[in-house]
């Protein structure tokens, strides 16, 4: 999210907002924060030593993960993710673009939030890393082997996928909440806008996830009222039939909604029992509703993504599905919700709310179970706050915005408008320590922090505002990252480090979950491209109408064919890329002079393809852009394109030339 922080003390807040936030500003100008002396120490990772932890970043507005050491800080990769990525040709090569595919076409850019990492009774697994985007509604799966992004999905009666990507103990569902309510796809969504509250539906999605291959299905759409969903997260052991959302916006207002969104005292946390969603989507209650969304695979053994259209998806209607959704008054527009380790508490985090309300799910269960009502919201029962309050941390900070845990009975939450940390006990919801950021924190994360096994020991903030913390860029600035050491009572700052995009959450996870399982090539007599070169031998050029389509290998340190002559202007040609390679960390990359799409980054064993329109006649040299051998400066060639009408042959060769020089000069 982006708040600013002068906008949130000019409308929203109070007095005592106001001199709380001018204070915390002041005592910031300049401010220095003191690293402990032994910080250095801490964070070293001495030269060929591997970091802890990896780190799954989210790159916001970038539309990608990013992976970082913890606790160097130091950036490993991007994972590109829902936006093109000209570092290795994703979404630019022919085999990658389906994955951008949407149902309103080719989207090249978006904003991914929320990092989730799968778990097996509520730990992690080291399988895969999910990943939201924001704004034209989809689901990502990423590979923790290959560190590529195998399957994207996207959410049908949706818009600002924000409440996104959440998952169950077992992996069992991702959740999608919208965040913009809208008129639903299957009706008349050609409305004026103030008809919000008659024509305007909220929704949430439970995407099902295969067990073993990780594939993603939509099972089944709740629809709700015209609230915004902002986040969730789903229980854990007694409370793991149950996911708890954050709505803000119950005033349904559709315009200025910095005043109109922040009239009532409370909004809600909706609590849905998912175990019994699940039971009458099975039963019959849903009803199918034509929507119109994309389900992007790529496959691992061909190289190359499809993308399916799917013109259905199941709606649940809480009206025929009773004991199913609640809703649980909380302070002012919450933003996080978070369940602690133990699945007993849920915290909401109102991110105008003077206090932090943590809920119970002993007493919701009590509470549902003597049908302690508060009236109704659009039909669906509202429990009383007072019932279901565990309790409320008292003048925590202000505007808190999302909670961890340390595994401890401690909880950490991060307050964007005072700019720091504090950490509180659950139980006692006592404040027992804070520290500042630098500046203005949206969410934290400590390793293992959502999961029911916290792996504690480190916590990072992740930052909006950076300003004087390093060397200046011009009017762009890196974003920050902070490292604080949670082993002790106090937190500690250890490190500082940039980070790429603009990270929101993060997740990270042990390295020997992740690490023994990395893949190191792709098996070539695997590789099913058809139109993969597997040695020179097999390497060719064809011509299919006005396409022509070569098949080159490529090898430490030349291109076979490396000459090709006998492509006309108005021809496509398609360079399919084999690299033959069988050795860890030697790709090799393909770039032709004049493309206008992008050059490729070609993995050990993988094919891709660049699609190249030629402007004109001439001679096209080609190379190798991965720095691949002592000769990758020799691992180039050329490609001649001549007129339309002209009769010169299609030949292809290495190391000889074709045709004959003697023959070639004649022509
Ligand atoms: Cu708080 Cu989009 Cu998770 Cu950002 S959101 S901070
Ligand atoms: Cu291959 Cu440089």
């Amino acid at each position: 999210m982006k708040l600013s922080s002068t906008n949130l003390l000019l409308t929203a807040a109070s007095a005592a907002v106001l001199a709380g936030g001018l204070q915390s500003c002041k005592s910031k100008a300049g401010g220095v924060s003191a690293a402990s002396n032994d910080a250095a120490a801490k964070v070293y990772v001495a030269p060929g030593k591997h970091d802890e932890f990896y780190n799954i970043v989210s790159g916001g507005f970038n539309g990608q993960m990013s992976v970082y050491g913890i606790p160097s800080g130091r950036m490993f990769r991007i994972v590109p993710v829902f936006s093109q990525h000209p570092e290795n040709g994703w979404g630019f090569s022919e085999e990658t673009k389906p994955m951008l595919n949407t149902s309103h076409g080719f989207v090249p850019w978006d904003d991914l939030h929320h990092i989730a990492l799968s778990t097996t009774k509520g730990e992690h697994d080291g399988r895969w890393a999910f990943g939201n985007a924001n704004n034209t509604p989809r689901i990502a799966r990423v590979s923790l082997s290959t560190f590529k992004t195998e399957e994207i999905i996207e959410i049908p009666n949706s818009a600002g996928n924000h409440s996104s990507p959440f998952i169950t103990e077992n992996t069992e569902y991702v959740v999608a909440g919208t965040r913009f309510s809208v008129p639903l796809d299957n009706g008349n969504t050609d409305v004026p806008i103030n008809t919000y509250k008659d024509n305007f539906k909220g929704t949430v999605s439970f995407i099902g996830v295969d067990k073993t291959t990780g594939r993603m299905n939509i099972d089944f759409q709740l629809l709700l009222p015209g609230i915004n969903f902002d986040l969730a997260r789903a229980g854990k052991g007694a409370s793991k039939d149950w996911f708890f959302f954050s709505c803000y916006n119950s005033e349904k207002a559709n315009t200025l909604l910095e005043v109109n969104a922040s009239a009532k005292d409370k909004d809600f946390i909706m609590a849905v029992n998912w175990k019994k969603a699940q039971a009458y989507a099975r039963s019959g209650k849903g009803k199918k509703a034509a929507v119109k969304y994309a389900h992007n695979v790529l496959d691992e053994k061909n190289h190359t993504a499809t993308s399916t259209i799917i013109n259905e998806v199941l709606t649940l209607d809480p009206k025929d599905c009773p004991d199913m959704v609640y809703m649980m008054p909380c302070p002012k527009s919450p933003h996080g919700t978070d369940t602690d380790p133990s699945g007993e508490y849920i915290i909401g985090s109102g991110k105008l709310a003077a206090t932090i309300p943590v809920f119970s799910f002993a007493k919701i269960q009590q509470a549902i179970a003597s049908k302690n009502y508060d009236g109704n919201y659009d039909g669906i029962p509202v429990l009383k706050y007072d019932a279901v309050l565990h309790g409320e941390v008292q003048k925590p900070g202000l505007g808190p915005l999302h909670t961890e845990f340390d595994g401890k009975g401690n909880a950490y939450t991060s307050f964007f408008v005072s700019s720091e940390i504090v950490k509180w006990d659950i139980k006692s919801l006592k404040v027992l320590d804070r520290v500042p950021t630098y500046y203005s924190i949206g969410h934290l994360s400590i390793p293992g922090g959502p999961t029911a096994k916290p792996h504690g020991k480190y916590m990072i903030a992740y930052n909006k505002i950076t300003k004087d913390r390093y060397l200046p860029t011009g009017p762009e600035l890196t974003q920050s990252a902070q490292l604080f050491d949670i082993s002790g009572d106090k937190m500690k700052l250890l490190l500082d480090f940039p980070t790429v995009g603009e990270p929101h959450y993060a997740e990270a996870i042990p390295a020997a979950l992740v690490e023994k399982n990395s893949k190191k090539i792709y098996k070539i007599e695997e590789n099913q491209h058809p139109y993969a070169a597997k040695g020179d031998n097999m390497a060719k050029v064809e011509r299919k109408g006005n396409e022509v389509h070569v098949m080159m290998t490529a090898v430490r340190s030349h291109f076979t064919p490396d000459n090709i002559e006998g492509v006309k202007l108005g021809d496509v040609v398609y360079f399919h890329v084999t690299n033959v390679e069988q050795d860890w960390d030697v790709p090799h990359g393909f770039a032709v002079k004049g493309a206008n799409n992008a050059e490729i980054l070609i993995m050990p064993g993988e094919t891709q393809t660049l699609k190249w329109t030629p402007d004109r006649t001439g001679i096209f040299p080609i190379y190798c852009t991965d720095f691949c051998s002592a000769l990758h400066q020799e691992m180039q060639g050329y490609v001649r394109v001549s007129p339309a009408n002209s009769n010169v042959a299609l030949h292809f060769s290495t190391g000889t030339n074709k045709p004959a020089a003697d023959v070639a000069a004649k022509k």
